[in-house]
């Protein structure tokens, strides 16, 4: 389709690039026409760029050379669950919760949430790793084959045959090919869980107590930390009662055996005091455990509707850094007269600390020149804490500038080289990831 007001959607995301112009989209319907798409972009030279539901945040399903998009939404054929082999084989363009659920009805666990659950897809989230707070226990998205024409990986648990050429594809955010079909393994149901809220009055208390409840023994499925400033955003506009004045919060999930959890929540609540919690408040029932996730999966939403921009980032250091890092961002936050928000998966040491700006950022150059100084400090903290630029949302077009900061010129070299050899003609997806030489 052509008609300008038709595409105007396939323009964004929510990385808050803005809008980027394209010429048309194709909304394919099944592998074959995601064929033909692709042939005849490489016979008229025209540029494509693969796209899910437009959750991600760094603008990896932006069009940054214009041209066509090829977008998967319809593709949302669930084609197999397997109960005995805990496989599900779906359609790119699944919601990512729809899949869950079906899993689930089935007794089953399909375990990365990404707090977009609701609208990304299946092969959004192949594109971009996507993870989410349970990738804390369960790791981010990776699957076991990916599609048709080129035939990867394996079905089996276990497989070592050739190159991991499927690990080349996760993550590669539509630079490398198209998904027409994944293969992905589910788990057993976990039989049950409980969730509690651990109140701290310091945020750097919060993040130190992050690395002392793991090293005690406890082994949550989640650990998600939130500041001062996204609990101010998320009170009163969520399902959960956050607690009045406290300074930061951690989030806590564990799961298994209904027999085992209560001890284990005890343990894990009394470890939370030993690690300077004011307070420990558990869930008391399913609904109160779903309440609290959906109030945590409302701070993107939230600070994005409080701001005229809200600019993420998806850094990860060590663990024990965190108290580090967030004594840094405090600094730089002061210093460069720029408010943040910082919050995420901090078992993962992933934090997203999200700058808020509320004037217009093009009208202004001394405050853009601000806002990427405090980027480009952040980014340097953690490379100097021993961490890395992203962890769950990519890399696309957001952070391709701080790519070589972090990696060597003969790792940079090698990507491109990988690129070329999926991707000759540069008509997939151009201009993200790897920046040029
Ligand atoms: C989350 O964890 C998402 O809520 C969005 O990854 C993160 O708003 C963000 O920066
Ligand atoms: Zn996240």
């Amino acid at each position: 389709m052509r008609a300008p007001e038709r595409l105007e959607p396939y323009t964004v995301d929510e990385s808050g690039l803005g809008h980027l112009p394209i010429d048309a989209v194709a909304l394919v319907e099944s592998r074959e026409e995601i064929e033909l798409v692709l042939r005849l972009a490489r016979e008229h030279r025209l540029v494509v760029t693969p796209r899910g539901a437009g959750t991600g945040m760094t603008g990896g399903a932006l069009a940054a050379r214009g041209g066509l998009v090829l977008s998967t939404e319809r593709m949302i054929r669930i084609r197999e669950i397997d109960e005995d082999d805990l496989v599900a084989v779906v359609e790119p363009g699944v919601v990512t919760g729809v899949l869950a659920d079906e899993a689930e009805a089935r007794g089953l666990f399909y375990p990365p949430d990404p707090a977009s659950l609701a609208l990304s897809t299946i092969g959004g989230n192949v594109a971009e790793n996507a993870g989410g707070p349970r990738a804390f226990r369960y790791g981010v998205t990776r699957v076991q084959m990916g599609g048709e024409v080129l035939r990867v990986g394996r079905r089996t648990p276990k497989g070592v045959t050739g190159y991991d050429v499927t690990a080349a594809l996760v993550g590669s955010e539509g630079t490398f090919a198209v998904t027409t079909e994944v293969v992905l393994r589910l788990l057993p149901r976990p039989a049950a869980a409980v969730a509690m809220l651990a109140v701290f009055a310091d945020v750097l208390v919060a993040g130190r107590a992050v690395s002392a409840i793991l090293k005690r023994g406890a082994q949550p499925r989640a650990l998600e930390l939130l500041d001062r400033t996204t609990i101010e955003h998320l009170r009163g506009h969520t399902p959960a009662r956050l607690p009045v004045g406290a300074g930061a919060l951690l989030l806590v999930e564990i799961d298994g055996d209904p027999d085992g959890l209560e001890a284990q929540a005890l343990r894990l609540a009394d470890a939370c005091v030993q690690e300077g919690a004011i307070d420990v408040v558990v869930a008391q029932s399913e609904r109160e455990r779903r309440d609290l996730w959906e109030t945590r999966r409302r701070a993107n939403p939230l600070l994005k509707h409080a701001h005229r921009h809200k600019i993420p980032e998806d850094v990860v250091v060590p663990r024990s850094k965190i108290p580090a890092l967030l004594a840094e961002v405090d600094t730089i936050a002061a210093e460069e007269r720029v408010a943040m928000a910082t919050y995420g998966h901090a078992g993962d040491g992933n934090l997203h600390i999200n700058l808020l700006v509320d004037e217009p950022l093009d009208e202004d150059a001394a405050l853009r020149t601000r806002v990427d100084a405090a980027m480009g400090r952040i980014m340097r903290a953690t490379l100097d804490l021993g961490g890395t630029l992203a962890g769950e949302h990519g890399v696309g077009l957001l952070k391709m500038k701080y790519l070589p900061w972090e990696q060597s010129p003969p790792l940079l070299r090698v990507q491109r080289e990988l690129k070329r050899l999926f991707d000759p003609d540069d008509l997939l997806n151009p201009g993200k990831i790897v920046p040029a030489p």
